[in-house]
């Protein structure tokens, strides 16, 4: 019956926020920064992560939990080929993480020797934006390629974040984006939301975001 089903998911979610809510509590019992990073497949997460850690570090005590769909390391390869922890999550098909996957990825890290811990979400625009991972604040990095009007399109992913990383700004001049749109439509779901635009590929503005980042950092430490 309806009823019933929508008593399960939300019996589910509940679980979910307590678990994530305990995360939040251990890593600050640490004085561990987090971050939970949404986007859709290919808008440069991992590109993003690399250029980030290579600016935090290595003053900065960093570690990475990768989630993707399918069994494959090929994302937490490359965060550890720079010599960062990284942990592999699986969600077995699901099309994002959840507070218990990501709680049993940080039981392999030494959290006593960390400050700041990245994860890597699914990438979707949809699924990940329902569940809280016990991180502190939640990113979606877009990117150019994938057009200006995917606020208006998909509005629930951009309401829970705290900042914007607008990626592969090189591309802006070989593709028809047209940023006061999108700007326009991130800031009427989320007035609050700090934007940066990025290139991963060139380096531009990573460091005024990994700024920001370290001083969200330091603020637990
Ligand atoms: N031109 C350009 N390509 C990028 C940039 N960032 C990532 N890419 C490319 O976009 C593709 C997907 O990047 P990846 O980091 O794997 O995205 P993810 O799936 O979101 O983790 C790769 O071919 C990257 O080389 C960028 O800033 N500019
Ligand atoms: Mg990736």
């Amino acid at each position: 019956m309806p009823t019933k089903r929508i008593e399960i998911v939300q019996d589910i979610l509940t679980v979910n926020d307590q678990i994530a809510e305990e995360t939040n509590r251990l890593l600050h019992s640490k004085h561990i920064f987090s971050v939970n990073i949404m986007a859709s497949p290919g808008a440069g997460k991992t590109s993003v992560i690399l250029r980030t850690l290579q600016e935090l570090t290595p003053e900065i005590k960093c570690a990475v939990l990768e989630g993707d769909t399918a069994p494959v390391t090929i994302d937490a390869e490359k965060v550890s080929g720079i010599g960062i922890p990284a942990i592999q999550i699986n969600t077995g098909g699901d099309c994002h993480l959840n507070a218990n996957l990501v709680r049993k990825g940080m039981q392999s890290l030494d959290l006593n020797a960390l400050d700041f811990i990245l994860v890597e979400n699914v990438g979707n625009l949809i699924c990940p934006a329902s569940w809280k991972l016990g991180t502190d604040i939640n990113v979606v990095i877009a990117s150019i390629p994938e057009g200006d009007d995917k606020p208006y399109k998909y509005p629930n992913i951009y309401r829970g974040i705290q900042a914007l990383v607008l990626n592969k700004v090189d591309l802006k001049p070989y593709v028809d984006f047209n940023l006061s749109y999108f700007k326009a439509g991130i800031l009427a779901l989320n007035p609050d939301v700090q934007f940066f635009e990025v290139s991963a590929k060139t380096g531009e503005g990573i460091t005024d975001w990994a700024a920001w980042l370290k001083k969200q950092i330091k603020e637990v430490e």
